[in-house]
């Protein structure tokens, strides 16, 4: 494999660069720059030369021999002055060496991935680590970066295991001691049965995506209810069009907002008209229902209650509005006109919060890992359903093939290529 190298620190100009050289020929490119290669793991300072002896740069060196190194290869860190002409000088001087080319991005962690420093649900927290911008971000992206979507798929995979070795010694010498009543197959499938319910349980969490890619918050209801003038006044700009003219938005508009210390995505739809003659009002009103749907958390400006299963909360906009009908139980009174309710609506919002995101405490999964325990849950409860052996180790089989496809032990070739072109250069 060649030897790659990236500058991993952000973009120069900066105080420090550090660039890092991972494969086995990166303590022969040390040799070549920094004159000899200094002892592992020990910083040394020494005047990085070009290949006509041209000084480069004074250097702090570090040489980490694999596999105990970040990416499991010979990995060498230069730290560098962070001035852009540095950095590009000694990127020139380690691509004139032979066996040596430019990482691309994710490439470190992908090859420490390959080398088995890190499992796939561990880079995908590291993935989720390096663009965290909340606090609940970052905390539930370090605990899977830090394993525990790993840890929990391998205590699931140990207690699969133990029943597909049990049943799998019962088919090659069932017949031998077969005994009355000695079936062991009625407490094989309890046990397959309770893992199947402990699986499915945390794949019935709350999503990861929600504090990822933030709440989803849409605003829904008639025409001309003030959807888009809460939704700029929660966004705290001029996002959407306002106008009295029932049917101003069109298009679904989406605003990131960060309160409360929750990431939140608000969405404004269009005005739920019950029929129009506009062939666009039509399309933004299929829209709407397609956001409404998708919503996490639904605030609904209609004078008639909330139609939908999951969470919502009701608003009685435009309360000053004269001719306004007197709200209703149930309903949250704003105005953004005069400016209240606002502070009230954010606080119901960050309390509903609470119960649509990740619990701080619990491992979280993105929707790969939930689909895959999804599939490993079904196949235990499928299988505590079969009477036949044979058939119920092969639900088995199924599930230990969708618990091994979380860490990445088996089929992910696709899943790598999409998770590490989402990764900088130089990680
Ligand atoms: N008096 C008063 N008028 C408001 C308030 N909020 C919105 N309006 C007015 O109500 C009208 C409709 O507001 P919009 O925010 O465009 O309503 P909408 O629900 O987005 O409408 P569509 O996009 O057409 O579905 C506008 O003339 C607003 O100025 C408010 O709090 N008080
Ligand atoms: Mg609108």
């Amino acid at each position: 494999m060649e030897t790659i190298f990236a500058v991993s620190s952000g973009a120069p100009p900066a105080a420090i660069a550090v660039l890092r050289i991972s494969g086995s020929a990166a303590f022969a490119a040390v040799q070549q720059l920094a004159g000899d290669v200094p002892a592992a793991r020990r910083a040394a300072l020494r005047t990085l030369c070009d290949g006509q002896g041209e000084p480069l740069d004074q250097a702090l060196v570090l040489c980490f021999p694999g596999p105990r190194s970040a990416t499991g290869e010979d990995l060498a860190e230069l730290h560098l002055h962070g001035g852009r002409a540095v950095a590009r000088a000694v990127e020139a001087a380690l691509a004139a060496l032979p066996g040596l080319r430019p990482a691309e991005a994710g490439e470190f962690t992908r090859r420490a991935l390959l080398n088995g420093r890190l499992d796939l649900s561990e880079a995908e927290g590291l993935g989720d680590l390096l663009m965290a911008e909340t606090e609940a971000q970052r905390r539930a992206a370090i605990r899977s970066a830090g394993g525990a979507v790993r840890r929990h798929a391998e205590d699931w995979t140990s207690r699969l295991l133990v029943l597909a070795a049990r049943i799998e010694a019962e088919l090659d010498h069932g017949d031998e001691d077969d005994v009355a009543g000695d079936d062991p197959l009625p407490a094989l499938r309890e046990a397959a049965a309770a893992l199947g319910e402990d699986i499915a349980g945390v794949a019935a969490r709350p999503p990861v995506e929600r504090l990822r890619d933030g709440l989803r918050v849409v605003l829904g209801g008639p025409p001309n209810a003030g959807k888009s003038t809460l939704f700029n006044a929660l966004a705290e700009r001029e996002a959407a069009i306002v106008s009295p003219i029932a049917g101003t938005t069109r298009d679904r508009i989406e605003v990131p907002v960060v309160r409360e210390g929750v990431a939140w995505l608000l969405v404004d739809t269009a005005g739920l008209a019950d029929d129009t003659d506009d062939p666009i009002e039509a399309i933004g009103v299929a829209r709407a229902r397609v956001a409404l749907a998708e919503a996490d958390l639904l605030l609904w400006l209609g004078d008639d209650p909330p139609a939908v299963e999951g969470a919502s909360l009701w608003v009685h906009a435009r309360a000053d509005a004269p001719g306004r009908s007197a709200p209703q139980a149930g309903q949250l009174v704003i105005s953004v006109q005069r400016g209240e309710g606002i502070d009230a609506l954010w606080a119901r919002m960050a309390e509903m919060a609470a119960t649509l995101l990740p619990p701080p405490d619990l491992v979280a999964l993105n929707a790969r890992q939930r689909g895959w325990c999804t599939a490993a849950a079904e196949a235990l409860l499928r299988s505590a359903t079969l009477d036949d052996p044979l058939l119920f180790a092969e639900e088995l089989r199924a599930a230990r093939r969708a618990l091994d496809a979380i860490t990445g032990r088996a089929g992910v070739e696709d899943v790598l290529d999409a998770l590490f072109g989402k990764f900088c250069i130089g990680k």
